[in-house]
C-alpha cells in the first residue's frame, strides 16, 4: 500500500521551539520566550501573573536551536532527506513586536522572504502556522492575552500582512496551533494571566471564542488574497476512550471528545454545536455570540482539517479516580493497560490514530492533514550515530495506520511528522525530549556545539518518502 504522488510527506517544526534570535533583527518578546526551563515552568504556566517580572536564568525558546543562523543548512539536509513538504510557524513578534505597532518590522519579513524561498528552491511546500503559541507578551502583561478582543485586533492586521505577502508562495496555512490548548495551557495558548482571572473558566472560553473568531478572520483574508490558499483548523488530537463498558464511563468520554471537538465544529461547520450550551451551563460560561459574528463564523470555514496525535486518553465516569494522578501529558488521562507508554508517560497506541482519523472525517468530511505526530525520546549517540530504532517503531506503526485510513477512503493531504529537527519541549522545554530525524549537539541548559547528526530514522524516513509510503522496514 502506498500514498499517491501528490501526497505531502514531510516534517514539521515550530518558530518558537527552533528560531532562538530572541531579540534580534527587531523582534518582540512572545509569551513563550518568557517560559523558563524546569520547574519553574509549570510555576509560570499555572500562575504568569505572579511571574510576570520575575527573571529565572535558562529559557529555552530565547535560543532554540538557532534555526535563524542555520536554516540553509538545515533546509538542505532536509531537502536530502526528500520532504514534499515542511511545516514550520512564523514569530508573530518578528513582525509587529508587541501587536500594537501600525507597521511591521521589515527585518522579520525579510526573514521569512529568505525562508519561504529556501524552501522553494528545493521544490519543498511550505505549511505555515501564524500562531504556533507565540502571541507577543506584551498583549499578554498588559491585557490579559486573549480573553481582551484587542487580540483579535492585533492578529487580524498580523494575519493580513503576512497573508498579503507570502501567499504567492505559501498556500497551506494553519492560523492557530492546537487550538484546544487555550483551555487546558491557557497562558502558552493564549497568554492568558489565568491567576490574575476572576473566573478562569469564564476566561478561557471567552479567551476560545476569540481565537475562533480570529480564525474566521484569517480564513476570510486567506481566501480573499488568494484561490489557491487552503486553511485549516488545528487541533490537539487523540480520542480519550472509556475505561470500561460502564454507560457512566462511555458518557464521560462522548463529553471529553466533545471539549475538543467544540473547536472543530465551529472551525469547519461555522457555528457553535447544539451540545456547547450544556458545556457552557456546566461550567458556568456565559459567551454572547453577536449576529455579526455567527455570520463571519458561518461564512468563513476551513477548507481542511488538522491536527497532532501523539497518544490517545483514558477516562472514567468516577471522578474518585483523578485523585492524585500522574498524567504525563497535558490531557489528564488513566492508564491504559493495553498500551505501553514512553519516556514521558504518553500512551503509545498506533491504532488510535486511525480511530481519531476515522472519527474527524465522519464527523466533518473535510479533508485531512496529520501535522504533528512523533516520539519524544532520550537518544544515544555512539560513534556519531544514532541508533533510533525506537522512533523508526512508532513512526512506522502509526505510518501503516495512517494509509490504512487513506486505504479506506478518507482524503489526507499529507503528514508531517514531529519534529524536522530535535528542537526545545514546548511542554517542558528540554531539549533531552528529543523528536527530530536531525540530532542537535545541546542539551536542557544550552550547551553543545549545536552541530547536527542524522539519526538512523533519517535514512528510514528518506525510503518512505521515495517509496509513498511503501518501504516502512
Ligand atoms: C504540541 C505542540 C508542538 C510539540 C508537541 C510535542 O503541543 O504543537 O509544539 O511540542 O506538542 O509536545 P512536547 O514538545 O511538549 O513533547
Amino acid at each position: 500500500m502506498k500514498t499517491d504522488d501528490k501526497f505531502l510527506w514531510g516534517t514539521a517544526l515550530a518558530a518558537n521551539q527552533c528560531e532562538g534570535a530572541h531579540d534580534i533583527f527587531g523582534k518582540g518578546e512572545s509569551i513563550t520566550d518568557r517560559l523558563p526551563y524546569g520547574k519553574a515552568r509549570f510555576m509560570v504556566m499555572e500562575s504568569p501573573g505572579q511571574f510576570a517580572d520575575k527573571e529565572f536564568n535558562n529559557y529555552p525558546s530565547k535560543r532554540g536551536i538557532k534555526f535563524y543562523e542555520n536554516f540553509k543548512e538545515d533546509i538542505a539536509l532536509l531537502a536530502k532527506m526528500g520532504i514534499k513538504c515542511l511545516r514550520t510557524s512564523i514569530s508573530w513578534t518578528r513582525i509587529y513586536p508587541t501587536g500594537l505597532e501600525k507597521e511591521p518590522n521589515q527585518d522579520g519579513l525579510k526573514f521569512y522572504d529568505d525562508l519561504f524561498a529556501e524552501m522553494k528552491k528545493y521544490d519543498i511546500e511550505p505549511l505555515v502556522t501564524l500562531n504556533h503559541f507565540d502571541t507577543p507578551y506584551y498583549l499578554s502583561k498588559n491585557y490579559g492575552g486573549w480573553v481582551n478582543p484587542i487580540c483579535i485586533d492585533a492578529y487580524e492586521k498580523y494575519a493580513r500582512t503576512v497573508l498579503e505577502r507570502y501567499s504567492n508562495i505559501v498556500h497551506y496555512w494553519i492560523p492557530v496551533n492546537e487550538i484546544n490548548m487555550i483551555l487546558h495551557i491557557p497562558f502558552v495558548g493564549g497568554g492568558l494571566m489565568i491567576d490574575k482571572e476572576e473566573n478562569p473558566v469564564q476566561a478561557k472560553y471567552k479567551a476560545a471564542h476569540h481565537l475562533l473568531l480570529a480564525n474566521a478572520k484569517a480564513v476570510k483574508i486567506a481566501h480573499e488574497v488568494s484561490k489557491d490558499n487552503k486553511v485549516g483548523c488545528m487541533l490537539a488530537a487523540g480520542n480519550t476512550y472509556a475505561e470500561t463498558c460502564n454507560p457512566k464511563d462511555v458518557w464521560e468520554s462522548l463529553w471529553k471528545n466533545r471539549d475538543s471537538y467544540l473547536f472543530i465544529d465551529v472551525q469547519a461547520k461555522g457555528e457553535y454545536p447544539y451540545y456547547s450550551k450544556s458545556i457552557f451551563k456546566e461550567n458556568k460560561v456565559s459567551i454572547d455570540v453577536t449576529e455579526e459574528e455567527k455570520t463571519l463564523l458561518k461564512e468563513n470555514t476551513v477548507d481542511f482539517i488538522s491536527f497532532s496525535y501523539y497518544n490517545s486518553r483514558v477516562c472514567s465516569g468516577d471522578k474518585e479516580k483523578y485523585k492524585n494522578l500522574q498524567s504525563g501529558n497535558v490531557f489528564k488521562s488513566l492508564t491504559n493497560p493495553y498500551l505501553e507508554e514512553s519516556e514521558w508517560g504518553w500512551q503509545i497506541d498506533p491504532l488510535g490514530l486511525r480511530i481519531t482519523m476515522n472519527d474527524i472525517y465522519d464527523r466533518y468530511g473535510k479533508p485531512l492533514f496529520v501535522v504533528e505526530n512523533g516520539l519524544g525520546a532520550k537518544d544515544i549517540v555512539e560513534d556519531g550515530k544514532i541508533h533510533d530504532t525506537y522512533r523508526i517503531q512508532y513512526l512506522r506503526e502509526h505510518i501503516k495506520n495512517l494509509i490504512e485510513s487513506i486505504e479506506e477512503g478518507i482524503p489526507v493531504i499529507g503528514y508531517t511528522s514531529w519534529s524536522a529537527l530535535d528542537i526545545v519541549s514546548a511542554s517542558t522545554g528540554q531539549m533531552s525530549k528529543r523528536y527530530g530525524f536531525i540530532y542537535v549537539d545541546a542539551d536542557d541548559e544550552g550547551n553543545g556545539s549545536y552541530t547536527r547528526i542524522c539519526k538512523d530514522s533519517y535514512y528510514w524516513y528518506k525510503k518512505v518518502i521515495s517509496s509513498l509510503g511503501e518501504d516502512l522496514e
